[in-house]
């Protein structure tokens, strides 16, 4: 089994060297892309002087901050270029704990998408504001409800994906920049009739570095869930009276 994870930064001169060693002890066998969006800081040079060390660890620049969603794209379309048969999702700023990357890869197995969940038993969050935890849990109710997922974690970032899924959807369809990515990807990978299976992971807070989220991405976010979640209810409404 072939595993790449993508590690996708913007200013993450600090937090990156630790993510990546832990991720090199914890995964040995995974090969690592990080996606770089022109950091003013540095990071994506730095990223190369790791990659030199390194033949497991590929860079990927982009020419300016595009958003997660973009920086994602673009590694699953390098990973699945080059073959890979797990892609990984994983933040650099240390929120991700790559210890629990294998808890997350023993599913895989069994489901087409593994997310490392805090909402569900056994998950949780280290050093998070409180309205930070509201904004997730709040988030992940609302796009449960619109949707009509399962999923408890749904904008979750520490996830691995099968091949197969990514190859099946349209990525270049995917316009959200923000959590709305994640939200994205559940809701189409459950729409394709994929099983999802969450892992319970500890989720802790960065402690170098600052957040890229913004009120924007929220707001992006809930936009698009309620669009997508309306047109769901009206493409089965259509189809009802369409039987009658
Ligand atoms: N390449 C790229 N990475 C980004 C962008 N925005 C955020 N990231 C990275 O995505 C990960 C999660 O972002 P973070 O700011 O920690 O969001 P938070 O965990 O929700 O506070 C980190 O590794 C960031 O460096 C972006 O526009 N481009
Ligand atoms: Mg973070």
């Amino acid at each position: 089994m072939k595993i790449l994870t993508i590690i996708p930064t913007y200013d993450e001169i600090d937090a990156l060297p630790g993510t990546v060693s832990r991720l090199r002890a914890a995964v040995p066998d995974s090969d690592v892309l990080i996606v770089d969006d022109n950091s003013p800081d540095g990071t994506g040079e730095f990223a190369e002087e790791l990659s030199a060390e390194d033949p497991q660890i590929n860079v990927l620049h982009r020419t300016a901050k595009n958003g997660l969603g973009g920086a994602y794209i673009a590694g699953f379309g390098w990973g699945l270029e080059r073959g890979y048969d797990v892609l990984v999702e994983l933040d650099a700023d240390g929120s991700h704990q790559p210890e629990q990357l294998p808890k997350l890869l023993a599913k895989i197995d069994e489901a087409d998408l593994v997310i490392g969940s805090r909402w569900v038993p056994g998950g949780s969050v280290v050093n998070w504001p409180l309205h930070r935890i509201a904004i997730s849990r709040a988030g992940s109710l609302y796009s449960r409800t619109m949707l009509g997922l399962k999923v408890r974690d749904i904008t979750a970032g520490f996830r691995a994906f099968r091949r197969s899924v990514l190859e099946e959807i349209d990525l270049s369809s995917i316009e959200s920049v923000g959590y709305g990515f994640q939200v994205d990807m559940t809701f189409r990978v459950a729409g394709m009739g994929k099983t999802i299976a969450e892992v319970p992971i500890t989720f802790v807070e960065r402690t170098q570095g600052v957040s890229k989220m913004s009120s924007n991405i929220v707001v992006e976010a809930m936009v698009n869930v309620t669009r997508w979640g309306l047109s769901a209810r009206a493409r089965t409404l259509a189809q009802k009276l369409r039987q009658r």
